[in-house]
This record gives structure tokens, sequence and C-alpha cells, in this order.
């Protein structure tokens, strides 16, 4: 049966008269009525695992501005979590975890299988969030790409340049290998589970593919979002992936083909208009707004935002920003992005 929802439509290669929209981060510490339901919930771990506050952060989102889509409220890092490393956040700074950098932290993590036992609140999440959606809402399920979460897991914190993941890849390349290999099976089974519980698309985040070059991002970017696409793909054929290898320049070309994805997400370091000419002839594309709009506003936003619409309006596309929205962002720029876009 031929998909009805907008986003279902256009991750199925439908070029639409208006592209649907939602907003990476979308539930955030832009909007009030997050930062209460956060204060309820204690902390932000807390909050990730609060079925009934989780999906509550989820809503917000949809009631405030109706987007076409709800992404899931969760983290890249539960999986880590979930795999025996301990995760904390550091208040203004950031995530902490445990560092997997010596074969002896490697051989302290868990089998894969008991994943569930930390995530199956996530499940709980999506299973409330199906029931609680409008008909003509999609709900997102998400995971971190296996490199983007090694990264994390590697250095034990977020870091500009992913030096330490570089530096264990280069100088002890089978304990990297082995622990992308239990972050990417491991990820297949977090993403079907969710898609289990009612996740209709999934997506996966790779964040730092970007600092992936030549070979390298041929094997540990692109290869690792294939065997989890084929995996995913080989069980459930008819739930759509959506892959962000962000700030993979040149590499975004042939990326869906060589995958698998239905659509590939795009940052703002890539024109629309080089976007639609090499990246959409291959099918669904999402992005591509610079998020710093939502904090500026004014007319460069109505500007941007059409010009965008314009560029891409001859394939299918999701409108999207091209990173996450940030915590000054000004909910009202929110507003004026998806009447420009729903305007035409
Ligand atoms: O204080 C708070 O409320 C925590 C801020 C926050 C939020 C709202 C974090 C900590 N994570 C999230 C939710 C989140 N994270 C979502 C779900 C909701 C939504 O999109 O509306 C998603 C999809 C993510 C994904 C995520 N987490 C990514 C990939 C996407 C991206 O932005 O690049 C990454 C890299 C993370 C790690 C992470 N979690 C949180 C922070 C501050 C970070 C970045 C850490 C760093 O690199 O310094």
């Amino acid at each position: 049966m031929a998909p009805t929802k907008t986003i279902l439509r256009a991750l199925a290669g439908e070029t639409l008269p208006t592209p649907p929209i939602w907003m990476m981060r979308q539930a955030g510490r832009y909007l009030p009525e997050y930062k209460a339901t956060r204060a309820q919930a204690g902390d932000f771990l807390s909050l990730c695992y609060n079925p009934d506050l989780a999906a509550e952060v989820t809503l917000q989102p949809i009631r405030r501005y109706g987007f076409d889509a709800a992404i899931l409220f969760a983290d890249i890092l539960l999986l880590p979590q979930a795999l025996g490393a301990d995760l904390w956040f550091v208040t203004g700074e950031g995530p902490r975890l445990s560092t997997v950098q010596i074969q002896a932290d490697f051989d302290k993590l868990g089998p894969v299988e008991d994943i569930h036992e930390t995530l199956n609140p996530i499940y709980e999440t999506v299973r409330i969030l199906r029931r609680e959606l409008p008909a003509e809402t999609t709900l997102i399920g998400f995971a971190g790409a296996p490199w983007t979460v090694a990264t994390y897991m590697i250095a034990g914190q977020g870091t500009p340049d992913q030096a330490p993941a570089h530096a264990l890849r280069q100088e002890n390349t089978a304990l990297f290998e082995a622990l992308l290999a239990r972050i990417t099976a491991g990820t297949i089974d977090y993403l079907a589970a969710q898609i289990e519980a009612g996740a209709e698309v999934v997506k996966i985040f790779d964040s730092w593919a970007g600092s992936l070059k030549g070979e390298a991002f041929q094997k540990y970017a692109l290869e690792p979002a294939r065997e989890i696409t084929a995996a995913l793909k080989a069980r459930y054929p008819h739930i759509p992936v959506i892959g962000f290898p962000r700030e993979a320049g040149d590499n975004y070309i042939g990326f869906a083909k060589a995958t698998g994805v239905d659509c590939v997400a795009l940052d703002n370091s890539v024109s629309a208009a080089w976007a639609a000419q090499h990246v959409q002839v291959d099918g669904c594309v999402q992005g591509n707004l610079a998020s710093s709009h939502m904090v500026t506003g004014g007319q460069a936003l109505v500007d941007d935002t059409r010009a965008i619409v314009k560029a891409l309006s001859k394939g299918p596309h999701i409108f999207n920003l091209g990173h996450g929205i940030t915590p000054d962002a000004d909910p009202d720029n929110v507003q004026r992005m998806i009447d420009t876009v729903r305007a035409g």
C-alpha cells in the first residue's frame, strides 16, 4: 500500500508540492516547556529513561508547530551505556563516558544481547508516542552511527577533531575495529527494537563522518551504514532509513546508492543547488538550512528558506536544518521558517 503520511511519501521518492518539515533537536532547551519538563525529571538522563516524560517532550514541538515528523526523545549515547560504559552529563559541559582505549577496557563491555535491559524504557516511549501522535505525524527512531558513537566511547567526551579516535584507529586498528563491530551489532538490535515498538523511520546520525577521509570514510562511515541498513531492510523492507554523514562533502555523492539508505540528510556546508545535482538524483534528501538562522531570524532566514525549497523542488525533499537547533534559538524564528516553507 502506498504511504499517506507526507514524510513517508517523500521517503518513498515522491516529489511533493510542499516539502514536509521537521527539525533536528526539535525537542530541546530553546523551548520553555522542555525546560520545565526537564526540571521535573531532574536531569537529562532521567528524562531519557522516563517514558511518560520523554514522550511528553517529544510531543511538545508537535503541539506547538505541527511538524510532519516527531523524533523519539533519547540520545545516541544511551547505546554505549547499554553496552556497559559509564555515562553521565556534566552541567554546562556535556557528556562524559568511561573510555575504551586498551583491550582490558573493551573486555569490560557487555554482550549485545544485554542492551535491552537498559533500553526497554526507550521502547516504551516509542509505544506511547505511536498511541498519542496525530495520525498524520511520522515517528522517527534513531541511533548514532558506529564511528560517531566510537569517538565518544574512545575519548570519553565530545572532541573538536576526534583525535583520540583517530589515534586508536591508527595505533590499534584491531581493537578499534572490534569496538566498531560491537557498536554496529548493538545499533542493528537497538533500531530493530525501536521498529518493533512502532518507529516508522530510522535515522543514523554520523555527526563526525566529516573527519574521516578517503578510504577511512569508506571503511568506517559508509560500510557500517551499509551493514546496518542491509540488516534492517532484510527484516523490515518497508521501513525507510535516513543516513546523515555530516560534513561528508564529496562523499555525499553516491552515498545513498552505496549504503541503501532511502534519504540522505545534508548539513549546511553544501549548497542546495549542488545537492540537487549530485545527491537528489539518487532519491530523497533532507536539510539544509543553517541552524544559526533560528537565532538570528530576519529576512535572511526567509530568503535562505525559500532558496532551499526552490533548489530542491524538482525531486523528493524533506525540509530540515543542516544540524540541530541550538538552545539560544528564538521559538518565533522556527514558526517563521515553517510558515515560509508552507506558504510555497
Ligand atoms: O541539557 C539537555 O537538555 C541535554 C541536551 C541534549 C538533548 C536535548 C543532549 C545531550 N541530547 C539531546 C537529545 C538528542 N540528542 C536527540 C533527540 C531529540 C531531538 O532531536 O529533538 C537526538 C536525535 C540527539 C542526537 C545526538 N546526541 C547527536 C547526533 C546529532 C548531532 O546533534 O550531531 C550527538 C552527537 C549527541 C551527543 C550529545 N548529547 C547531548 C549533547 C550536548 C551532545 C553533544 C556532545 C558534544 O559533542 O559535545
